[in-house]
């Protein structure tokens, strides 16, 4: 379903939009149970949290064939092409958990701010769309965003290679106040299916999650192909270098692989 003029108003004004329910129930049982079974296993994609607990699980679409079909879902690719004008590939893919209890803190930052410095990305003409596999709700971790941050630019960082096991370009508390000053804060929450894209330049993070109940959200990373990156330091499961456009399945495919999971199961 194409954006609506205001929604695409909206998301150039304020840098995000959330699309709730998205996904049905359905397809998101089947993701969210693939999910938990790649955090189960010990593939090298996966990163932890200092305490063991998934933090991140980079590329699944490229070995599991439920993220497959996420990946080059019609529902994600074409309103981000609508945005940009232009195919786009897949320059990173990962699944955050935000574990019950122990998921950790992401500092404020801005995506464009990592694909321009550590994988030689030309402009800010990519952006993550997120799928919510949990409820996300104001108490469990849900991102925090600062409207308009992205009218911006790209904003000086620094390398934090320390505060998580994920190494990030991070803005100062001296910016980031400055920005909320003018922008605010906001959480987008929300049902498991809900869709959320944003800005490369929109300035957020997350905080830690300390409730018993699990945030897990895939983040697509959809860069337009023009716009491929030129120098690359991140291995490839990070900072993917097939820059073929991606074409999209059909809308019903990932229904049709849930319901055929789940007969087998019967
Ligand atoms: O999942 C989160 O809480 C934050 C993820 C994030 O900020 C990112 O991937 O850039």
């Amino acid at each position: 379903m194409p954006l609506t003029p205001q929604q695409i108003e909206t998301f150039h004004t304020e840098g995000w939009l959330f699309l709730p329910e998205l996904f049905s129930e359905e397809e998101v049982a089947l993701l969210r149970h693939e999910a938990d079974s790649i955090y189960d296993g010990n593939r090298p994609e996966v990163w932890r949290e200092k305490s063991g607990a998934p933090r991140t699980a980079f590329a699944a679409h490229t070995y599991n064939e439920a993220f497959r079909l996420l990946g080059a879902h019609p529902r994600l690719i074409e309103p981000v092409e609508e945005i940009f004008g232009e195919h786009l590939y897949m320059h990173q893919f990962k699944i955050n958990a935000k574990a019950a209890f122990t998921g950790e803190v992401w500092q404020w930052h801005q995506d464009y701010g990592t694909w321009k410095r550590d994988d030689g990305m030309p402009k800010p003409r990519a952006m993550n769309i997120s799928v919510f596999l949990d409820e996300v709700m104001h108490i469990n971790g849900p991102l925090l965003l600062v409207p308009r941050s992205q009218h911006e630019g790209d904003l000086k960082a620094s390398h934090d290679t320390v505060t998580t096991s994920y190494p990030l370009w991070t803005l100062d508390e001296e910016t980031v106040t400055r920005l909320v000053k003018k922008g605010g804060i906001v959480a987008p929450v929300g049902k498991p299916g809900g869709v959320l894209m944003f800005h490369g330049n929109l300035v957020h993070g997350s905080a830690g999650n300390i409730t018993p109940y699990p945030r897990k959200i895939v983040y697509l990373t959809l860069n337009a192909v023009s716009n491929y990156i030129r120098t690359p330091t991140r291995p490839e499961y990070i900072a993917h270098r097939d820059f073929r456009p991606i074409e999209p399945v059909d809308d019903d495919a990932l229904l049709r692989l849930a319901r055929s999971h789940r007969q087998a199961a019967e």
